[in-house]
């Protein structure tokens, strides 16, 4: 039996009842996916992913791909081969696919509804399929050459790298040393060790296309120190005719020196990667302009909400197997029945502290996914907007707005959950590889380190999707939830909750004029700017509780709604239970944000001033 288990029914709900989708799909510039077509595409692939990308989930997690350090090779683990071979014979990736390309354009809010089935049934397998991605950056900013060099990658089902990380160079990317050499044929020659390299080496692709970030030397005015220093280039596995798309048989220099071994996702490997050592490395310069950390940031972007994205899948599978579980596991009499000794036994769901435990991992499992799905129909605002000439402004400074609270408030509240309430509800057997839930904490944990930390999340999120934009997008959307805390429920009796809504962003708010506060102060007294260092990740909470809370409560508007019109009998129990999470997290994590605020006023620079000795 698998150990995934999917919520078809929840994503349809925020998909076509929450978020409106109906009225994207079908239209231009996504007129080949109409609303019937879109929910094919999820069932199918929702089966798929249930019944066949994930069988070898576990196999490939105990049994991870063989690291030959002398050839360099990597041999993958043959169950997860067969796993990839499904998914990329299933074509439904196409649908990441630039239509110039061959693909099929698909609205992003499908893209990742169908993401979640993947990334829930087999995380690894992403890591992977990096191409339509890579092919699409390049495209976008590529000549001629380059655009002939993404289709080749596309049709040859190549494997993407993105190679930024050197051992001294993690969070701060421009402390990179990786150099590029021009060549007279117009290559150039790359030299460097990149660490951290996800899906660097295997043998599940004819070729790899790396994306290597690298700073040229010898040409005026380019490669100067930091990031703005960085180009991007695109340096192949096995060189290849340009005109054909034939390899030629012959090794470029970028070889996988070392393989990690890891705590999780043991099946994706992690390599690093040492270019032009014994051989030259060579590759091309992506559209020949020396824009490289722009580039990268647009593959970048697409990974961080693929991480938010994996947290939410694992913690939603998470969830319903400890539902699952807790269901069936009889232990203990009711707490009303304690004294006495003969009481009949219960299953756990009939224990408070369960039952608290279950309603928060459901709360934030939905209202995460809706974070997600919220997300992504700005991205296809964006699309729509271009395709009509209108004006994308505001739905890219919201998309930016909300992208670290997917990556960042996703994996971190995912991974903690997960660890704290889904391991925890099997009690000692969570901690068995019996259940998948152990290797689910252990694969999840990345999340909240790679793609940038939360730390940087945070950073990201406060001086440049908050100040940078002079909080355009935040007054936007802090804007939404208040006109929605403050409007009359017609059917519903949630007034409480909404109540709780309107005081958390004024909490948030409050947090957030401190922090410009300190900023301002900062171009007087310079050590001002750490206090606003010691509030960055608590706002990157605050804020992902509070957009969360609004999108709960604004599902169980819609929920509230549907059962005062007679539902479908079995869709009562899901749309009450949309009420009772909404409820639930809004009573329980709402009046935390206060507490936050509270902190937030009287952070103190001692922390800084602290002696090291004294820690
Ligand atoms: C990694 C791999 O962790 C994990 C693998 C995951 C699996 C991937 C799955 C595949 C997905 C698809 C992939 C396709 C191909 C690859 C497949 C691989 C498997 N938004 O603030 P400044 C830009 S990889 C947009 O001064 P600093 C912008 O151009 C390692 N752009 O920064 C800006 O210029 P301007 C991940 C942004 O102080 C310029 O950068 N590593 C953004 O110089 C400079 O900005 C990290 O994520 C943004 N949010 O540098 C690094 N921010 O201002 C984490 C910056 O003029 N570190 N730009 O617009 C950081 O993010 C740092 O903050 C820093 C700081 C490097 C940006």
């Amino acid at each position: 039996m698998s150990h995934y288990k999917t919520n078809l029914r929840d994503i349809e709900f925020n998909l076509f009842e929450l978020l409106e989708r109906e009225d994207v799909f079908g239209a231009a510039p996504y007129s080949e996916i109409d609303l019937d077509t879109a929910k094919f595409i999820l069932r199918e692939v929702e089966r798929l992913s249930r019944e066949d990308l994930a069988e070898s989930f576990e196999d490939a997690d105990r049994n991870p791909p063989v690291y030959d350090p002398v050839e360099k090779t990597v041999t993958m683990t043959p169950s997860f081969a067969a796993t990839y071979k499904t998914w990329m014979d299933a074509e439904w990736w196409r649908l990441r696919v630039l239509p110039e390309l061959g693909g099929t354009s698909a609205p992003n809010s499908l893209n990742w509804a169908l993401a979640e089935f993947v990334l829930g049934a087999n995380p690894a397998l992403w890591t992977y399929v990096g191409i339509p991605t890579a092919a699409r950056v390049i495209y976008r900013h590529g000549t001629e050459r380059d655009k002939k060099i993404a289709q080749v990658a596309v049709d040859n089902r190549w494997g993407a790298t993105m190679l930024l990380t050197e051992p001294d160079a993690g969070s701060d990317v421009g402390a990179g040393r990786t150099r590029a050499v021009a060549n007279a044929d117009g290559t150039w020659n790359i030299h460097g060790v990149k660490r951290f390299i996800t899906a660097a080496e295997h043998d599940l692709a004819d070729n790899i296309l790396h994306l290597v970030l690298a700073r040229p030397v010898g040409v005026e005015g380019v490669g100067g120190p930091g990031t703005k220093g960085l180009s991007l280039f695109l340096v192949p596995k096995y060189h290849f005719d340009l005109d054909t798309g034939e390899l030629t048989g012959e090794r470029n220099g970028a070889y996988a020196t070392n393989v990690e071994k890891k705590m999780g996702m043991n099946v994706s490997t992690t390599c690093e990667v040492t270019l032009g050592d014994d051989e030259p490395a060579r590759g091309w310069l992506l559209g020949e302009v020396h824009d490289g950390i722009a580039q990268m940031f647009e593959v970048i972007e697409d990974a961080r909400m693929m991480v938010g994205c994996k947290a939410v899948a694992t913690l939603s599978s998470g969830y319903l197997n400890a539902l699952e579980y807790a269901k069936q596991r009889v232990q203990g009499a009711d707490l009303t029945q304690t004294s006495d000794r003969s009481a009949p036994r219960v299953t756990i769901t009939r224990h408070p502290d369960v039952r608290r435990s279950l309603l928060i991992q459901k709360a934030y499992t939905e209202g995460m996914r809706s974070l997600i799905l919220y997300t992504a129909s700005w991205q296809d605002e964006i699309a729509v907007r271009t395709a009509a000439g209108d004006d994308t402004g505001l739905a890219e400074a919201v998309n930016d707005l909300l992208l670290p609270i997917v990556k960042g408030y996703g994996s971190e509240r995912s991974w903690v959950i997960l660890g704290t309430e889904s391991l925890q509800t099997f009690g000692g057997s969570g901690y068995l590889r019996d259940y998948p839930i152990e290797q689910y904490v252990r694969d999840a944990k990345i999340d909240t380190v790679y793609e940038g930390t939360t730390a940087i999340q945070a950073q990201d999120l406060f001086f440049r999707k908050v100040v940078r934009d002079r909080s355009r997008a935040l007054s936007h959307v802090l804007g939404e939830i208040r006109t929605f805390a403050g409007s009359p429920d017609p059917v519903g009796d949630m007034a409480a909750e909404r109540a709780l809504l309107a005081q958390a962003v004024a909490d948030a708010e409050a947090i957030v004029a401190k922090m410009t506060g300190d900023l301002a102060a900062a171009q007087d007294s310079a050590d001002s700017i750490y206090r606003v260092g010691l509030n960055a990740t608590r706002l990157l909470y605050v804020l992902g509780d509070v957009v969360v809370a609004w999108l709960l409560l604004r599902s169980a508007r819609i929920a509230e709604s549907a059962l005062a019109s007679a539902p479908a009998p079995s869709d009562i129990a899901f749309y009450r239970g949309k009420v009772s999470a909404a409820r639930f997290f809004a009573r329980e994590v709402l009046p935390t944000v206060a507490a936050q605020r509270a902190s937030a006023l009287t952070v103190d620079n001692f922390v800084m001033e602290l002696d090291e000795a004294a820690f």
